[in-house]
C-alpha cells in the first residue's frame, strides 16, 4: 500500500518510523511519502489560510493550495483508485470495519491534515466528483483535536497492522474488541499471581478450557454492556447464544430482536397489587391444556389475590422478584415499566410445604422453595427467564445464607418447563399431587444444590 500524507507539520510524522510502523516501512508492505503542503504555495509568506467567507473565528485552508498538492501525489502514484482521507471533527467516526475496507481494498491512500477550522469544503466535493478517487471525511470520536495530524497517524496504524505480513501473528487479530464478536475484548492478565493484594482471577489458572472461554466471553458481554450499550442493541440476533442472552438480560439487556431493556428488583410490601395482576395474567398461559376454565379461575381467585400476596409481602421468609421490561433500548422513564414476569420463593423455616410435597424429606432443611416462576410468553428465548431465575436464585442467597439447596414442583408433561429447571441445575427427586380448582394435578419434584452448582456470578448483586 502507498501512502501518501500532506500537512503543514511533517516533522510530526517522524513517529511513523519507530516500532511496528518502521518494521513494515521497510519491508516493502508499506510505501510511505510525507509532503510538506506549504511546498505547493506561491507567495512569499507561503499562506496556507484565509479567513472564513461569511466571517467567523479562526482560519480556513485555502483549496488552491490543497488541489495543487492532492493532483500531485495522486498523478505520481499513478494508482488506479485513491481513497483521499481528511481528518475532520465533523467526519464519519473510523470503524474497525473501515479500516478493515482500507487495509484490504484501497492501493493507495491520501491524507490531507487539515488545521484551523479546517480545509475549504470545496476540496471534498471536487475529488468527490473525480473518477478513480473516493473521499474518506472520518473522526476520532466525538471530542476536538487541534489538526488532523493525530487522527491521521491513528487511521495509518490501525490500517497498517491488518496489512498481510504485518503482524507476527495474524490470530492475534481476530479475538480482538469489535472483530467477529461485536464485543469489547476481554480483560487480561499475567505472572505474578497475586500483585498488591489482587489476584489472577482462579478460573484462569484452572486449566479448564471451556470454564476459561465461558469466563471470558461472559467478561466481555459485562464490560459491553457497561460501556458500550450501543455495541449491545447493534449485534445480530444470531450473535448471540441462550447463555449470552442470559447474562445480557441480568444485566439489563433484552438484544434485537427484543430490543428492550429490563430490570429486577424485589417487589415492596405495598404491591399486592401488582403481584396479584401479574401471577393472575400469567398463571393461566402455563396451564395444561385438561384443566377447564372454571378450575383455573377458582386458584386464581383462591390462591393469587391481592390478599394473598399481602400475606406473602408480609411474611420475612417469602422473596418476591419482579422482572420488568421498558418499552424500547433508550426509555428512561420510570412509570413505563411493566411486569414480565415474577418469581416466588419461600426461605422460611422447615415445614413450610405441605406434607405432601415430600420436598423437605428429600432435600433437608436449608432448602427453600421455588414456589412460583412464571414469564410471559412473548419473552421466550429472550434469556429472561434463565436470567430471573438466576437473579433470584443469587437474592435468596443474599438474604437467607443458610439455605443451600432451593426444590421446586412443576407439572409432569410441562416438557419445556423441565427442560428449563434441569437446564438450570435442578434435578428430579420426587412426585406430588397439585390440587388447581378441585382437579389433581401430578407434578414432577427438582431440587437444586448451590454447593454442587453455584449460583452464576453473574447474576449477583442484580435485583435492586
Ligand atoms: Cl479526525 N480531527 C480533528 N481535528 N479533531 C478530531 C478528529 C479529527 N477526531 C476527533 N476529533
Amino acid at each position: 500500500m502507498r501512502i501518501d500524507i500532506i500537512s503543514i507539520f511533517p516533522q510530526f510524522f517522524d513517529c511513523l518510523d519507530v516500532s511496528l510502523m518502521g518494521k513494515a516501512r521497510g519491508s516493502g508492505i508499506l510505501q510511505t511519502h510525507i509532503w510538506d503542503l506549504r511546498d505547493w504555495t506561491q507567495d512569499v509568506h507561503r499562506t496556507v489560510d484565509r479567513a472564513p467567507a461569511g466571517g467567523g473565528a479562526g482560519m480556513v485552508m485555502k483549496p488552491d493550495v490543497w488541489g495543487k498538492a492532492i493532483d500531485q501525489v495522486i498523478d505520481q502514484a499513478g494508482a488506479a483508485k485513491t481513497v483521499l482521507a481528511i481528518p475532520t471533527p465533523s467526519g464519519i467516526p473510523l470503524t474497525q470495519r473501515q479500516v478493515r475496507d482500507l487495509a484490504e481494498n484501497a492501493e493507495h491512500l491520501v491524507v490531507a491534515c487539515g488545521r484551523y477550522e479546517g480545509i475549504d469544503q470545496r476540496v471534498s466535493q471536487y475529488y468527490q466528483q473525480q473518477p478513480g478517487v473516493a473521499v474518506l471525511p472520518f473522526s476520532l470520536g466525538d471530542y476536538v483535536l487541534n489538526g488532523g495530524e493525530v487522527a491521521a497517524v491513528a487511521l495509518i496504524e490501525a490500517t497498517c497492522r491488518l496489512l498481510d505480513g504485518f503482524v507476527g501473528n495474524p490470530g492475534s487479530l481476530v479475538e480482538e474488541s469489535y472483530e467477529l464478536s461485536g464485543l469489547l475484548e476481554y480483560p487480561a492478565y499475567t505472572q505474578p499471581a497475586t500483585w498488591r493484594d489482587l489476584e489472577i482471577p482462579p478460573v484462569l489458572l484452572s486449566g479448564d478450557h471451556q470454564k476459561v472461554k465461558d469466563w471470558r466471553r461472559q467478561q466481555s458481554l459485562m464490560l459491553t454492556a457497561a460501556r458500550r450499550p450501543d455495541l449491545i442493541w447493534d449485534l445480530a440476533p444470531d450473535a448471540l447464544e441462550k447463555s449470552d442472552r442470559e447474562i445480557l438480560a441480568a444485566h439489563g439487556f433484552l438484544p434485537a430482536p427484543y430490543s428492550r431493556q429490563v430490570r429486577f428488583r424485589r417487589a415492596q410490601p405495598g404491591e399486592a397489587a401488582t403481584c396479584s395482576a401479574i401471577a393472575s395474567r400469567l398463571f393461566p398461559q402455563a396451564c395444561p391444556d385438561y384443566l377447564p376454565e372454571d378450575a383455573i379461575a377458582r386458584f386464581v381467585a383462591e390462591e393469587l389475590s391481592e390478599q394473598a400476596f399481602k400475606a406473602y409481602l408480609a411474611d420475612p421468609g417469602t422473596l418476591i422478584i419482579l422482572a420488568e421490561v421498558a418499552p424500547g433500548e433508550k426509555n428512561k422513564e420510570e412509570t413505563s415499566w411493566e411486569t414480565a414476569g415474577y418469581t416466588l420463593i419461600n426461605a422460611g423455616a422447615p415445614g413450610f410445604l405441605p406434607p405432601e410435597e415430600n420436598l423437605v424429606q428429600a432435600a433437608g432443611e436449608n432448602c427453600a422453595y421455588l414456589s412460583k416462576c412464571y414469564l410471559d410468553q412473548r419473552w421466550r428465548s429472550s434469556g429472561l427467564a434463565g436470567a430471573m431465575l438466576e437473579v433470584s436464585h443469587a437474592q435468596l442467597q443474599a438474604l437467607f445464607p443458610h439455605i443451600t439447596k432451593i426444590g421446586l414442583g412443576t407439572n409432569q408433561a410441562n416438557r419445556r418447563a423441565l427442560k428449563f429447571y434441569r437446564h438450570h441445575g435442578y434435578r428430579k427427586c420426587g412426585r406430588r399431587t397439585f390440587m388447581v380448582g378441585g382437579i389433581e394435578n401430578q407434578d414432577l419434584i427438582a431440587v437444586r444444590d448451590f454447593t454442587a452448582r453455584q449460583v452464576p456470578s453473574w447474576a449477583q448483586n442484580v435485583a435492586q
